[in-house]
């Protein structure tokens, strides 16, 4: 049984590739942090209902001791490096936090593979925030990066660390260059989901607005289902290489929101407030993904338009708060 060790499973994409991965029969081991409460947020693993399928380890990225007593024990086959400070408006407030974690913990699990001279496949959660003031109007492998964030930096040192290491000690370690994916699992922090929340909230009669700041942003979105596959599929690979994974359709914040109100029935002039301490101190205006090269290689599609997902999320918001009601 091929054994696969997620850093980041608590969340989003954890947990939905923990679900892939145990269904394609692998052993799963994930990484989470201790909290002072002494829960582990396990309530995604939870609501995927395969919390009791994998096999947690309590360790920090930033703590390289922990992670080489963790890949030690586990000698996994395959690492997938998920953990991150993720949410960029918080990076400009926890700088060093975020460069720490996003940026140097993926040197950390690379030199702990390293140093234990693991065969262990290596995938890195890059992002498509690296392109940030856009070179190409259609961002691809080739296209040159320019961060727009203290995490968009931080994704960079990490993206080539992972390049690095591969060409320096030969490691199969890639790097996939997501664009943004969601999901019912996303954090309430990031907008597709504050929007939909914040709907379901509206249409149940629990808040009378929704406060958004830049609403003319465009972004490449695609479901967080559809994305961890590509990572799996990235590992699969006999030469590790670094891949785009988007759906190559860009939409503004505006239509997104559209989409979202018009599915809970209400409308967006009534309850829709533009809050300028919501803006961001540098933005990125508009991401739109080329995949491809992973259509061509690795044989991966999208399968899930914005409207099906947005649908998706704005059901799963109002199931909940019904829920929390009864
Ligand atoms: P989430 O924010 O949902 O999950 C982040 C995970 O990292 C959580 O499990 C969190 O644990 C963990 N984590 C944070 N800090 C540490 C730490 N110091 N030590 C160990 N674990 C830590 O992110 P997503 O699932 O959305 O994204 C997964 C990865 O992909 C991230 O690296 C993100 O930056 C990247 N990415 C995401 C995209 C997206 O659109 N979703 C697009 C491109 C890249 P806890 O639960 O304890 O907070
Ligand atoms: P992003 O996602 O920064 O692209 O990073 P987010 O959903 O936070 O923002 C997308 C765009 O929406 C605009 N926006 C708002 N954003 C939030 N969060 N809240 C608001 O109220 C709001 N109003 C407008 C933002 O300015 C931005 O332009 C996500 C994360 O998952 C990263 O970890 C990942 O690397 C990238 O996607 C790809």
């Amino acid at each position: 049984m091929a054994k696969a060790f997620i850093t980041g499973i608590t969340g989003q994409d954890g947990a939905y590739l923990a679900q892939f991965l145990l269904d394609k029969g692998y052993d799963v081991w994930g990484l989470a942090r201790r909290t002072s409460t002494g829960g582990l947020h396990l309530d995604r693993l939870e609501w995927l209902g395969v919390l009791d399928r994998v096999k947690i380890v309590e360790g920090d990225l930033s703590d390289l001791s922990s992670l080489i007593r963790i890949i030690a024990e586990v000698d996994p086959d395959e690492v997938y490096n998920l953990a991150a400070q993720s949410f960029v408006a918080t990076s400009w407030q926890q700088p060093h936090l975020t460069a720490n974690v996003t940026g140097v913990g993926v040197l950390n699990i690379l030199e702990a593979l390293r140093l234990l001279k693991s065969k262990a496949r290596f995938y890195q959660a890059s992002s498509s925030e690296m392109f940030g003031l856009i070179q190409h109007e259609k961002q691809s492998e080739q296209t040159p990066f320019y961060p727009r964030s203290p995490y968009a930096v931080a994704k960079l040192y990490g993206h080539w660390i992972t390049v690095n290491y591969r060409e320096s000690f030969g490691m199969h370690a890639s790097s996939g260059i997501l664009f943004n994916h969601e999901s019912p699992l996303r954090g309430e922090e990031f907008v597709t989901r504050k929007v939909t929340a914040g709907a379901a909230r509206i249409k149940l009669g629990l808040a009378s607005e929704l406060r958004l700041g830049n609403i003319h942003a465009k972004r490449d979105w695609g479901h967080a289902r559809d994305y961890v596959q590509a990572m799996w599929m990235m590992l699969q690979q006999d030469t590790a290489d670094d891949f785009v994974i988007a759906t190559g359709q860009t939409w503004t914040v505006e239509h997104m929101v559209d989409i979202a109100f018009a599915h809970a029935g209400i409308s967006v002039k009534d309850h829709l407030v533009i809050d300028p301490a919501l803006f961001r101190p540098a933005e990125v205006d508009v991401l739109l993904g080329d995949p491809a090269k992973a259509q061509a290689k690795l044989g991966w599609e999208p399968t899930t338009s914005l409207e099906d997902m947005i649908a998706e999320m704005v059901d799963a918001d109002l199931a909940r708060l019904a829920r929390r009601a009864a």
